[in-house]
């Protein structure tokens, strides 16, 4: 068959009606900034891009050289095209206007520029998320509260792995889709459409080291997996952690399984370790698409109601009947509670 690259599949999203011309030139930019991101990390030592770069964002956490490297080159590409009204990104307090002397179009964009960046100076996969909803009818310079809108509204969302292949993940609410980069031709070529991640699972990623931490119902259902098929589940399970979120989300969308980062007594203050806008709500909103399930152990991700641009959630996403489980088992424990 022949090979069919974004572009291609952007015309047809236009034609089906699915997309308009604003949102496929936002995703080609998109598209074309992450390529330059996938050049820096793939230069390694030899593009003295590694290490940190002495500085902090706003969550407090020590910014690496290609975080900031990752975000100019991000709000460079996006400032002048005309497609957007403004973008928020992980690295930076506050939304970034389009400047003044570029048109502007009525999209917000927001996004990691570099997700799970402490990965990148031992050479693991390490990636890009966005998310892009609608600028609210009237409102010339958006502020943080015109992003706060639930995921459930947004017009598209994807992610970059830059691994052994630089991957492109992304859903606009009819499906999720993959496209590899072809290095020696410089384009996206849809690798899977319509991909489909299995309901059910028998492994799961999550940072074992915080169990002492977890509250009740996490510990009992971690510990009928690691129980196996002597326990009440009744089959093994195995576990995978990359500790880049893109790269334990791309495994489930690729064989299925189960992600999850809850709630726990170190982080309860800030409400859970990943951030709604950049991290939750695009990766539920591509696993929905894909058939799987993503909630917070308690309610659906994508409905709810964000409160502040940096805000943090817990996260349990991938294999439909998986995820179901542990959320059964975090309702049916608040219940007895209350
Ligand atoms: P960094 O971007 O600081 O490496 O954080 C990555 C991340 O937000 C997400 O990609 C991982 O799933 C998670 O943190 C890893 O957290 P642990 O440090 O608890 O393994």
């Amino acid at each position: 068959m022949k090979p069919v690259s974004l572009i291609q599949f952007l015309i047809e999203e236009r034609r089906a009606g699915r997309i308009n011309a604003e949102l496929s030139l936002l995703i080609e930019v998109v598209a074309r900034a992450c390529k330059r991101i996938a050049v820096a990390t793939n230069k390694g030592a030899l593009g003295g891009v590694l290490g940190e770069a002495g500085t902090g964002n706003i969550q407090g956490e020590a910014q690496k050289k290609l975080d900031v490297i990752s975000n100019e080159i991000l709000l460079e590409a996006n400032a002048w095209g005309g497609h957007l009204a403004a973008c928020a990104s992980e690295e930076m307090e506050d939304p970034q206007p389009i400047p003044d002397m570029y048109p502007k179009g009525n999209h917000l964009l927001m996004f990691d520029p570099l997700d799970g960046s402490s990965n990148i100076d031992v050479n693991i996969s390490v990636g890009t998320i966005f998310s892009v909803l609608r600028c609210p009818d009237g409102v010339v310079e958006p502020k943080a509260e015109h992003f706060l809108q639930p995921g459930t509204t947004q017009l598209a969302a994807g992610y970059v792995v830059y691994g052994p292949a630089t991957v492109l993940v992304l859903t606009f609410g009819h499906g999720t889709h993959e496209f590899t980069l072809d290095r020696e031709v410089g384009s996206f070529i849809l690798s899977r459409r319509d991909i489909r991640i299995p309901e059910e699972t028998g492994e799961f990623a999550i940072n074992m080291s915080n169990q002492r931490h977890w509250e009740a119902p996490m510990q009992r259902y971690i510990g009928e997996l690691l129980a196996g098929k002597e326990g009440p589940r009744g089959k093994d399970f195995n576990m995978r952690w990359v500790a880049s979120m893109v790269a334990d989300v791309h495994r489930i969308v690729t064989r299925g399984g189960v992600f999850y980062y809850p709630l726990d007594a170190k982080i309860k203050d800030k409400g859970g370790k990943l951030r709604i806008m950049y991290e939750a709500n695009p990766m539920a909103f591509i696993i929905e698409q894909a058939g799987g399930a993503a909630t917070t152990g308690r309610e659906r991700i994508l409905e709810l109601q964000p409160t502040g641009l940096h805000q943090r959630v817990p996260v349990f996403l991938g294999s439909k009947k998986e995820i179901e489980v542990a959320t059964h088992y975090h309702l049916e424990a608040d219940g007895a509670q209350g």
